[in-house]
């Protein structure tokens, strides 16, 4: 599991898929005699030889099953008897492409072991399907690590709605721009170069219309071009650019220019910008701005997650990052759980998730 974990992680952090990685392994020599259902900490200790391994690449791409299975077949290895080692339950549905329950009953594999069962409404049932077919299927394996791997795909399906990233670039004292409106640039270049690789691993951007009238976004992800020091090239992945409220957005703005496509949402109203979205398929939106929107999306309680840039700089009074939340005693304060505090050049970078589910 450790192995189809590593190879699941080098999908794409983007798009509409999960992230899925697979190994197929020898039958055990004299069979592993477990009863369907084991727990996993009845599992077979012995070391079995890897006959092929897969992972997947991306929406309309092969499953990671599919892909272990065509590569065990381009080798000419005989999977029959295999344990597959997965680390979503294998799917029971014919999407983008055919069920992997059905491959790999063809293909003869005869224990299939996966981390964390399938949520997603239209694709569950594989594990029944292959009881029904005589395999022997064992859960949850490293199930906290498949979680942890999976956690945008997964609250995103579970829920019915993008997971949602709130990016902030403040002060030290909680300042956006000073009191004239000025606002470039609070964090440094390492910041901002930060920022733009998180956008290409997004799904959406997402911002108000006040700060695209303000500041222009393109709202596209960056990188700094091969061999040059400061200019810049499109990533390969754009995120979709959302722009919310009911402005219009002027024919010369940035956002129509190259990049991902534009959407605008003529609404303010948060679950309805989530809907949008989700029709979309879009299971991750970075929410960028401006206190206005990151407003909204908090007294929603919308955010998932928050990516805050903080400057060592003081301003003393400007533009906040986040106006009344309707908080009027400590207990009912916005409370977030920090997953990791990170140096970016001479910023901080602090990242916090919901604390409650
Ligand atoms: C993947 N990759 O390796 C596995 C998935 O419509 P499709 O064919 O793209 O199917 C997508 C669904 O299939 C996905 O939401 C998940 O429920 C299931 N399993 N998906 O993209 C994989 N094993
Ligand atoms: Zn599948």
């Amino acid at each position: 599991m450790s192995r189809a974990l590593e190879l699941a992680a080098r999908g794409p952090a983007h798009g509409p898929n999960p992230r899925v990685g697979c190994v197929l392994l020898a039958p055990a020599p004299h069979g592993t005699g477990l009863p369907d259902g084991a727990s996993p900490d009845s599992l077979d200790p012995h070391p079995r030889a890897v006959l092929a391994e897969g992972y997947h690449q991306g929406a309309g791409t092969p499953h990671a099953e599919a892909a272990a299975l065509a590569d065990a077949r381009a080798r000419g290895i005989d999977v029959t008897g295999a344990t597959a080692v997965v680390t979503l339950e294998p799917c029971a549905h014919t999407g983008r492409t055919p069920p992997c329950a059905d491959a790999l009953v063809a293909a003869g594999v005869a224990e299939v072991v996966h981390a964390v069962d399938d949520p997603n409404p239209a694709a569950t049932g594989g594990a029944h399907r292959l009881r029904a077919a005589g395999v022997r299927v064992v859960r949850g394996l490293r199930a906290a690590e498949g979680e942890e791997l999976l956690r945008v795909w997964l609250t995103a399906v579970r829920r019915g709605t993008p997971y949602v990233t709130l990016k902030t670039a403040t002060t030290l004292d909680g300042y956006v721009a000073a009191q004239d409106g000025t606002s470039r640039w609070i964090t440094g270049t390492a910041a901002r170069e930060h920022a733009h690789r998180v956008r290409a691993e997004v799904d959406a951007i997402a911002v108000g219309t006040g700060t695209l009238l303000a500041d222009d976004p393109a709202l596209t992800a960056r990188v700094r071009a091969h061999g040059a020091a400061s200019a810049e090239a499109l990533a390969e992945h754009q995120p979709l650019r959302v722009v919310v409220g009911l402005r219009g957005i002027p024919p010369t703005a940035r956002v129509r220019g190259p990049g991902g496509e534009l959407l605008h949402v003529l609404s303010r109203d948060v679950s309805q910008v989530l809907g949008r979205l989700a029709e979309r398929e879009v299971r991750h939106v970075l929410v960028e701005g401006g206190p206005t929107l990151a407003t909204a999306f908090l007294a929603a309680g919308a955010v998932d997650e928050l990516h805050a840039y903080v400057a060592p700089v003081l301003l003393g009074g400007g533009r906040r990052v986040v106006g009344g939340l309707g908080v009027a005693t400590i207990a009912d304060a916005h409370r977030f759980r920090t997953v990791e505090v990170r140096r970016v050049g001479d910023d901080a970078l602090v990242v916090s998730r919901k604390s409650v589910e």
